[in-house]
């Protein structure tokens, strides 16, 4: 049934199965099972695990880039299924980023991937990007239905998040623009501490948020 399934998906992350990965979500898509179960109860499910595992020091920094290859090979596979399911109309632009010195980036790609699931027109700047490129990226759209999401996965690169706040004060763009920043280290509290509009758990949480705020 579905959870074996599930459970082979998480299990292609944990055990970090670089060449098992793309093949088994296909296996995935053949049995049924949408993209976003694929994801949500499967992929993340085992990248959860192996960061809780890391955290407790019972596997290393090789291993972790091993589940985050996996993680990649998975995603190369539905990347292109939910780009086609995008609906033709834009619910808005969203702009995307890992904030500067942060290169996690696999939260990041799926939360821009399902941002562009649910209609979004998603701009990725990537990682480890300077603030004063994602105000020029803001600047740019100004105007437009325009969403901000940055990711940062360390408590020193979330402080950056701070500072983008403040920028877009300065440059007169805080109306212009929704701000969701996300990322473990990411609370409630920090989130109104420094004026953002809102956070979210995970990518299909990050979603549903934004469209409420758009
Ligand atoms: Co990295 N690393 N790491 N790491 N790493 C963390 C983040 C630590 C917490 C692990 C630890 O020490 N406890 C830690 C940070 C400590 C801290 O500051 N509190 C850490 C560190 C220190 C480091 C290095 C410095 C190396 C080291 O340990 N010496 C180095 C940093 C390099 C740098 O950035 N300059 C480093 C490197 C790596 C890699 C390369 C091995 C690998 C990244 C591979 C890659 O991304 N391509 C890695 C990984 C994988 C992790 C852990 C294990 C998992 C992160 C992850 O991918 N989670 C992580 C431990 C952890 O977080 N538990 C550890 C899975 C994704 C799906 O979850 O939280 O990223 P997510 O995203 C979610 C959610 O937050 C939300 O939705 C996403 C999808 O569901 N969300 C948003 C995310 N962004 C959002 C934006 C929105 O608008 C809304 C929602």
């Amino acid at each position: 049934g579905k959870q074996e399934m599930y459970d082979k998906l998480r299990d292609a992350i944990v055990n970090q199965d670089i060449n098992g990965a793309g093949p088994l979500v296909q296996e995935a898509l053949d049995a049924g099972l949408t993209p976003f179960e694929i994801i949500n109860d499967g992929l993340s499910v085992g990248m959860k695990i192996i960061g809780d595992r890391f955290e407790a020091a019972e596997v290393y920094l090789p291993q972790i880039m091993m589940s985050a290859k996996a993680m990649k090979a998975a995603m190369e596979i539905l990347d292109p299924i939910l780009a086609e399911d995008e609906t033709a109309e834009s619910v808005g632009t969203c702009i995307k980023f890992v904030q500067e010195g942060d290169i996690h980036d696999i939260g990041h790609r799926l939360v821009a991937t399902m941002l562009g699931a649910n209609g979004f027109t998603v701009i990725d700047m990537g990682v480890d990007v300077p603030n004063d490129k994602v105000i020029e990226e803001v600047a740019a759209h100004k105007g437009e239905k325009l969403m901000l999401s940055g990711s940062a996965l360390m408590t020193t690169s979330m402080l950056g998040q701070k500072d983008v706040m403040r920028l877009l004060e300065e440059e007169g763009l805080r109306d212009s623009v929704k701000v969701m920043f996300g990322g473990a280290p990411v609370t409630d509290s920090w989130i109104k501490e420094i004026g953002a509009d809102a956070t979210a758990e995970n990518a299909a949480e990050a979603a549903n948020v934004a469209l409420e705020l758009m």
